[in-house]
């Protein structure tokens, strides 16, 4: 068991029975010309995390344990796609609109890769998820269950939507989550400050919080 320092008390790491779990970093959030922007947000702020969750990433890998990567995506044919996620809002482009990284949210499509700098290695898991949770509609939790993953170390995008909603479904169903704080991001700051206090609040209602130093010193040593 491994200590760590975190927020709002510390969080007993189990290597044996933890998974390092990567939420949505794909071009469609992070890159112009993809679904984040097309909803009216600047990726700046998605973009600036990308080295440290590399960071994490590379140490996380020397543990030699389980990386799962999660893409939100829909299928060409957008059946997985509900009606109210399709028409909501006045986006300039819609789910499956052809955009510059071709069509948007749709899986294999080029926007739908997760970036280069984080792309999984061939054993690694990648989630294809139709919701903002990467539990609802896909075979996540079998897959931590058949693995006795019972801790899940959490980074990605957004903090407020698939982020915190991933988060609150693990808790749900049993994990202990730990939120790396600088290798999480929104389009909008404060929403990611009100997550992580959201998060931690009540003795850890959904989870813990820590630095990406933290961990990495702490899966290192
Ligand atoms: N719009 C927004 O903040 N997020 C999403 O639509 N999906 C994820 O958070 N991945």
């Amino acid at each position: 068991m491994i200590s760590i320092s975190a927020n709002p008390f510390p969080f007993e790491l189990d290597l044996e029975s933890a998974a390092l779990l990567i939420i949505d970093m794909q071009r469609d959030f992070v890159e112009p010309g993809g679904f984040g922007e097309s909803l009216g947000n600047k990726v700046e702020p998605l973009q600036s995390i990308v080295p440290t969750v590399k960071k994490v990433l590379e140490a996380w890998r020397l543990t030699d344990k389980m990386v799962v990567h999660t893409r939100e995506s829909h299928m060409p044919d957008l059946s997985d796609c509900p009606e109210a996620k399709l028409t909501r809002g006045n986006p300039s482009l819609r789910i499956g609109d052809l955009g510059p990284m071709g069509r948007i949210l749709i899986r294999d499509e080029p926007g739908n890769q997760i970036v280069e700098e984080l792309a999984p290695l061939k054993h690694e898991v990648v989630i294809d998820k139709p919701g903002k949770g990467a539990f609802y509609g896909t075979q996540l939790l079998e897959i931590l269950n058949q693995n006795q993953i019972r801790q899940l170390i959490v980074m990605g995008v957004t903090t407020e939507v698939c982020v915190q909603s991933t988060m609150r479904e693990a808790n749900d169903r049993g994990f202990d989550c730990l939120l790396i704080e600088d290798a999480t991001a929104s389009y909008f700051p404060e929403f990611k400050a009100a997550t992580l206090a959201m998060v931690t609040a009540q003795a850890a209602i959904v989870g813990w919080t820590c630095s990406s130093q933290l961990l990495i010193q702490s899966i290192s040593s």
